[in-house]
């Protein structure tokens, strides 16, 4: 079932929705195939802290994290309106794909959409939102009416229709994945490209219209496009949520707080208090399903997103991983930017995996992981 597709949200409208985006088995396997999705661009209802306490601390939200999740006469609280992808079994877009246990960490990102060198992916995008969106991904090779991006760029007509797909339109999106798009000589055999919405791009993105590509090398992909000698991905964003830039803010002051007219939008108080230090679109630990077994080779695909405040530092307790060929414990971040890590943990435990900037950790932007 489509859960809020009319562009009129209401309050009903809010009562929706478990996400439930969904990574997909591809429409076809083998090589060179093309891997179609059907994604949409939903209005959804999201809490960043679902289990409503600190799951770090164990305690319940005090003054100090009140700030960011308490809901209030002039404060928003946890839940936001939202833009989220999500992904359709087909191209009627009535009916959700589950998504698998495996990837129930993603919280607000979109499905992962999957490919190995030498593919073609299709993505039928439908915006079921009440504002502009598209698909613009990073990493694939994509013609001027597939780069989901408006600018001067020279281009006009059927080259713009993918730039931003108006509220209730459907836009097909190609993207080759060349040898250019997959690992490089130092990758491991698979890498990670993010996608986002890029018609009003920075709004889009805090409203939450963002996932990840895994592009895996040729050959070393199993039938799915997951890479033959890995066991557990993982999949994970660390931003700071600004809300009072989201395309819903002005929906969100008016539909939240007690007294919505006597909010100040310009109220540093305020404007701290939407700032959601988030990773995959959960505080202070309320981030679900980061688990692994000893010995597994685990895959973590990570990636930061935007502004100045956002340079992240995420650490791991009690295991390492390599980078590049390198051990570390922590990788950097800034913007847009995206590092593919691998572990193999020998540490079984409930593991801190937090970012380790100390305004952020103050702020939320911690989680757990699970060595089994
Ligand atoms: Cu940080």
């Amino acid at each position: 079932m489509s859960l809020l597709r009319a562009p009129r949200i209401g309050p009903a409208l809010v009562v929706l929705v478990a996400l439930v985006a969904v990574t997909a088995p591809p429409a076809t396997s083998g090589s060179a195939n093309v891997r179609r999705y059907y994604i949409a661009a939903d209005s959804v209802r999201w809490n960043y802290a679902p289990a409503g306490r600190n799951l770090i601390t164990g305690l319940p939200f005090g003054r100090d994290e009140d700030t960011y999740v308490q809901n209030g006469p002039d404060r928003i609280g946890s839940t936001y309106l939202k833009s989220m992808y999500r992904e359709y079994t087909d191209a009627t877009f009535t009916k959700l794909k589950p998504r698998p246990p495996e990837w129930e960490h993603l919280g607000d990102l979109g499905p992962v959409i999957r490919a190995e060198v030498g593919d073609t992916i299709e993505v039928v995008f439908r915006n079921h939102t009440p504002f502009p969106a598209s698909m613009h991904p990073h990493g694939v090779f994509y013609d001027k009416n597939s780069e989901g991006a408006p600018y001067a760029d020279g281009t006009s007509g059927a080259d713009k229709a993918d730039d931003g797909v108006a509220p209730g339109g459907t836009y097909t999106y190609h993207w080759a994945v060349p040898e250019r798009a997959g690992p490089g000589p130092a990758d491991g055999s698979s890498v990670m490209w993010m996608y986002h919405s890029h018609a009003d791009e920075a709004a889009d993105v805090y409203a939450g219209l963002m996932g990840v590509i895994i592009v895996t090398r040729k050959g070393m992909a199993r039938a799915d496009g997951s890479p033959k000698d890995v066991d557990r991905e993982l999949v994970v964003n660390f931003e700071v949520d600004n809300e009072n830039s989201s395309l819903w803010a002005d929906r969100n002051i008016a539909d939240f707080p007690g007294k919505p007219k006597s909010i100040d939008k310009n109220d540093e108080g305020f404007e701290e208090s939407n700032l959601m230090h988030s990773i995959n679109g959960y505080v202070f630990g309320n981030l679900p399903g980061l688990t692994m077994k000893v010995g597994q080779r685990v895959r973590w695909y990570v990636m930061g997103m935007g502004t100045e405040v956002d340079v992240h530092t995420p650490h791991w307790h009690g295991n390492t991983l390599t980078v590049m060929g390198m051990r570390t414990d922590v990788v950097s971040l800034m913007p847009a930017q995206m590092v593919v890590a691998d572990m193999v943990p020998d540490n079984p435990g409930t593991w801190l995996y937090h970012c380790h900037v100390a305004d952020h950790i103050h702020a939320g932007m911690l989680s757990l992981y699970q060595v089994q």
